[in-house]
This record gives structure tokens, C-alpha cells and sequence, in this order.
């Protein structure tokens, strides 16, 4: 539109002016006629005679001055030329004001909608063939998985490490029974994700110290022998060898 409006300006006047140019051309000025002129001599002047005959043709006269040239009627313009090629770029404008924020379009929403609810769904199922098949357990958001079969202490904490969890580690009674439940389920004993740190005293992995423990009575007993802390079925715990075989149970 900004290109147009000039360009159409241009086209209208180019049209005008060609248009009286034209009207002018068929416009013939009429000649002008000459009026009849009397003598005045010093005599009073008698009754104008009657019109004599034409006389013969006088000699040669002499030759004119040369005519002067009159300014004539300004000419018609010509036609518009072509447009030439677009000029330089110019300097970037002032940036403009914030705009509001776009809103999500609602059939998006829906479809968001739609796809959480399947994915809830999928999850759910998921989540109880997990736990029925004793491989998962879940509390308060927290999902306790077995490796389902038993290794030591450090290739439990790097196969948890690897599947982006950590070694389960109870830090409440709640998650002490959630944990347990695994541990019966296979009927075996588990590691834990405690170490020792100075003898007989042990720290979380992170190496914060111990908020809740559920020692077996008498624990623990290793001298700082037994760097490593297992589940028995009861869900009491035990210090032990780091490097015995137990269940791995990772948490996330
Ligand atoms: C949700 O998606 C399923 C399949 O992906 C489709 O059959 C169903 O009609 C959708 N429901 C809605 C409310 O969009
Ligand atoms: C557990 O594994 C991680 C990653 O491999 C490692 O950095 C960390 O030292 C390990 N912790 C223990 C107590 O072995
Ligand atoms: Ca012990």
C-alpha cells in the first residue's frame, strides 16, 4: 500500500494531464478579424469616395526584421518513466512495544489434556503391574524399584547412579515399610544407601548425617569392619560386608 499510493497518485495525473492536452488540441483559436480604418488628413475630411480598383502588383519589398519568439503555451509531459531500482537499505527502526502474550489455542489444551489423561492411565496400569509383580513400590511420590537380583554394594549404587536414582535409603518409617515390602516380596536381605563414616557411626550416600535409623538390637556390631548397612525381612537393620551379594533396590 505504502508503494501503491504514490505510483496510483502519479497514474491520475499522468491521466489528467493528457486529457487536457487533448481537449486543447481540437480547441482551434478563430482568427482575428480586421477592422475598416479612415484617413485623417489636416483637411476637413470630404465623403469618403468610392472604393477604387485594385492596383498592380508594387515592387519587391525589402526583407523584414526577423520575427521575434513568443514564450508559447507550456508543452504536455511526457509519459511516466519506469520505475528505477529500489535504493539501499535503510537503518533498522525503533523497536516496537512488548506485545501480550500468546495464549495456548484450545484445541492444543484439549489435546494436552487428552494425552495426560491416557498417559495417566498407561502409568497407572504400569505402576500396578510393577507392584504386583514386586519389582515397584510407590509412597507419596516416590517410587521404590528392584534390580531384582542381588550384587554388591557399589554396583548397586552404579546401576541405580545409571538409571538416574539412587540407592534406596529410608529416611522416615514409612519409607522404611515401603522398602521392606520389596525385601519380603524376594525374601531376602537388601543394601541400603548408608556407608560408615568414623567407626560406628554411618551417613547417607550424599554424606549428610543419619536423620532415622531402625538398627536391629545390638547393632551395629562390625568394629568399622562392616562399611555397609542391609534390610532383613523384618526391616531391621544390619551393618555389613560392602561386598556381599544383596538385593539392589534403587529409589527415585
Ligand atoms: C483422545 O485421543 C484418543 C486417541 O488418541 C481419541 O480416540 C479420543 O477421541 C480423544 N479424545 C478427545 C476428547 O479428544
Ligand atoms: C555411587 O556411584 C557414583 C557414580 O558412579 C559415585 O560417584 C559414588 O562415589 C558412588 N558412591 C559410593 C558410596 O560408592
Ligand atoms: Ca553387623
Amino acid at each position: 500500500m505504502m508503494v501503491l499510493l504514490p505510483l496510483l497518485s502519479l497514474l491520475l495525473l499522468e491521466w489528467a494531464l493528457i486529457g487536457s492536452c487533448s481537449e486543447k488540441g481540437g480547441n482551434d483559436e478563430q482568427p482575428s478579424t480586421y477592422s475598416d480604418t479612415y484617413y485623417h488628413g489636416p483637411w476637413i475630411a470630404g465623403r469618403p469616395g468610392r472604393d477604387g480598383r485594385d492596383g498592380r502588383d508594387g515592387a519587391k519589398g525589402e526583407k523584414g526584421d526577423p520575427g521575434e519568439v513568443l514564450n508559447g503555451m507550456q508543452g504536455c509531459p511526457a509519459n511516466v518513466g519506469h520505475s528505477g531500482s529500489p535504493g539501499p537499505q535503510g537503518p533498522p527502526g525503533i523497536k516496537g512495544m512488548k506485545g501480550e502474550p500468546g495464549g495456548i489455542h484450545p484445541t492444543l489444551i484439549d489435546e494436552l489434556l487428552n494425552m495426560t489423561s491416557y498417559l495417566e492411565a498407561r502409568l497407572l496400569k504400569l505402576s500396578k503391574a510393577l507392584t504386583l509383580y514386586g519389582s515397584m513400590a510407590e509412597l507419596g511420590g516416590k517410587f521404590y524399584v528392584t534390580t531384582g537380583q542381588p550384587s554388591d554394594f557399589f554396583m548397586i549404587n552404579k546401576t541405580c547412579q545409571e538409571i538416574g536414582g539412587a540407592v534406596a535409603t529410608p529416611k522416615n518409617k514409612e519409607e522404611n515399610a515401603a522398602i521392606m515390602k520389596l525385601v519380603v516380596r524376594h525374601n531376602t536381605y537388601a543394601f541400603l544407601g548408608l556407608k560408615e563414616g568414623i567407626i560406628g557411626k554411618f551417613y547417607y550416600l550424599d554424606e549428610s548425617p543419619v536423620k532415622y535409623t531402625n538398627w536391629y538390637s545390638g547393632r551395629p556390631d562390625g568394629q568399622g569392619q562392616e562399611n555397609c548397612v542391609e534390610m532383613y525381612t523384618d526391616g531391621t537393620w544390619n551393618d555389613r560386608d560392602c561386598s556381599k551379594h544383596r538385593l539392589g533396590i534403587c529409589e527415585f
